[in-house]
């Protein structure tokens, strides 16, 4: 792979709406991945390999619980912070991202929101430094778009809850040391489990032969008459708003991951564009490749103050759920688009691993799907305005 050499673009010098903190955060952020991740991550993704040496990178940078408090381990950052973390991970990989995302929002968070005092002391200071890693089950085989049909269950049975079922499409499962699943009681009641590896009859087998988030370990999380303590239940919140909660922070940060994929795209094609000369000049010089690229920077930049303005709404605990929805669903579209475009610039050497945009490109595609699809984003929006339910 090229040398990384990045440049980020801020047409509406959006830098100047963010504090010192912010950029001392994203620049040390922007360095770690510059050093550390783009020298590595072309060859993850073609061998198909989550590259488990960034883990205490990923940790140092703050990028595993930056909004949890300090006391239980995390950084203890605002949610602007929070964003501009996953827009630089995720400039260098989106399945690096969801790795940080899964660990924050979907592990971390669900622990110190619904989970007791002796919970959050017992999982979030390991999960903050890295030293345990943990996945989220929510999905399931026939209930992805729709899981409050999910079939995974317990049974109370005195001393401790017996978990049957199957979770699929499950990031960070085939290394994670403990899952949040999400399961029914016998009232039909979901209700969220730390599920811990080595309990006997849960398994984590690996999905392969993905063409997408190829550096990002996917797999299941089976349970067979898993024997799961009553002290692992988190006992503040249930019901499905439970998870759609951690959904919720999870999406934001996607919001903000995807501005980074999209920036790389646009150096990279940018960059290109200027060296490559056909029939006696730059790429650049030509009007086809210019609306290409002048059409890039106004939809980054559009989604730069998207997200910037619902963080400022996040931080002021004012966000709703359909506002989050917007945000996921355009921003991840602008990236994939811009991929797309950016990919073409480069003509053939735009499908090689020699530069990041096939592997942003072909990422994405798991990104518009994951945290809500395209769709179910347009449906959410949909009843938001209308006050009419489509899903159903
Ligand atoms: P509905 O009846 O609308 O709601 C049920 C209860 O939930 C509440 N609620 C929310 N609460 C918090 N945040 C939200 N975003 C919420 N949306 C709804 C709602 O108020 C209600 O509460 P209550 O107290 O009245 O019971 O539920 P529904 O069954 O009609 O479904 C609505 C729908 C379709 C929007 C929802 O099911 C949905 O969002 N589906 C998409 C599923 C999804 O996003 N799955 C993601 C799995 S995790 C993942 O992909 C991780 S990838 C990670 C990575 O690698 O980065
Ligand atoms: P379906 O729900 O079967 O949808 C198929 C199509 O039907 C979509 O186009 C959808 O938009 C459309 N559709 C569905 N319902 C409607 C409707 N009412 N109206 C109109 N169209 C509709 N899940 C987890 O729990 N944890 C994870 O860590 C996790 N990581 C993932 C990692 C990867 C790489 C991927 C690909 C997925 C991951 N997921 C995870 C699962 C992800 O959240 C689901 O794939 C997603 O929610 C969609 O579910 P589905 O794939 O079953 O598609």
């Amino acid at each position: 792979m090229k040398p990384d050499l990045f440049e980020a673009p801020d047409y509406y010098n959006i830098d100047d709406l963010l504090t010192e903190e912010h950029k001392l955060i994203r620049d040390a952020a922007r360095d770690w991945v510059k050093r550390d991740v783009s020298p590595i991550i072309e060859e993850a993704a073609q061998d198909a390999k989550f590259p488990k040496s960034i883990i205490p990178g990923l940790a140092e940078i703050g990028a595993f619980g930056p909004y949890i408090p300090e006391e239980y381990g995390g950084a203890g950052l605002d949610q602007i912070s929070y964003g501009l973390i996953m827009q630089e991970i995720e400039r260098g990989d989106s399945g690096v991202r969801s790795t940080a995302s899964v660990q924050s929002s979907l592990v971390m968070y669900p622990i110190w929101k619904y989970g007791n005092e002796e919970q959050r002391k017992k999982y979030l200071p390991k999960l903050a430094t890295g030293e345990w890693m943990g996945s989220f089950g929510l999905t399931e085989p026939d209930h992805g778009s729709n899981p409050a049909g999910m079939v995974t269950n317990f049974k109370d049975k005195g001393d401790h809850y017996l978990l049957n079922g199957a979770k699929l499409w499950i990031s960070n499962s085939p290394f994670c040391d403990v899952a949040v699943v999400w399961a029914k009681n016998e009232e039909g009641r979901i209700h969220g489990l730390v599920v811990e590896r080595g309990m006997e009859g849960f398994t984590t087998p690996e999905t392969h032969n993905k063409w997408s988030l190829r550096a990002s370990a996917t797999g299941e999380l089976i349970f067979q008459d898993v024997k799961v303590p009553k002290e692992n239940l988190l006992p503040n919140k249930s019901g499905l708003g439970a998870p759609l909660g951690c959904l919720d922070s999870a999406r934001y940060g996607i919001s903000w991951g995807v501005i980074g994929a999209a920036m790389d795209c646009y150096d990279t094609a940018l960059r290109y564009a200027k060296e490559r000369v056909q029939f006696g000049k730059p790429i650049a010089g030509f009007q086809l490749q210019q609306k290409k690229l002048a059409e890039m920077i106004t939809e980054i930049t559009k989604a730069q103050l998207l997200a910037l303005r619902l963080g400022q709404l996040k931080n002021e605990g004012k966000a709703t759920s359909a506002q989050i929805s917007m945000a996921k669903r355009n921003n991840v579209d602008m990236a994939l688009k811009i991929a797309r475009e950016a990919r073409q610039i480069l003509g053939g050497m735009g499908i090689t691993g020699e530069y990041s945009i096939m592997r942003h490109m072909m990422n994405l595609e798991s990104v518009i799907t994951y945290e809500g699809t395209h769709d179910i984003h347009l449906l959410i929006t949909g009843l938001d305005i209308t006050g009419e339910n489509a899903f159903k």
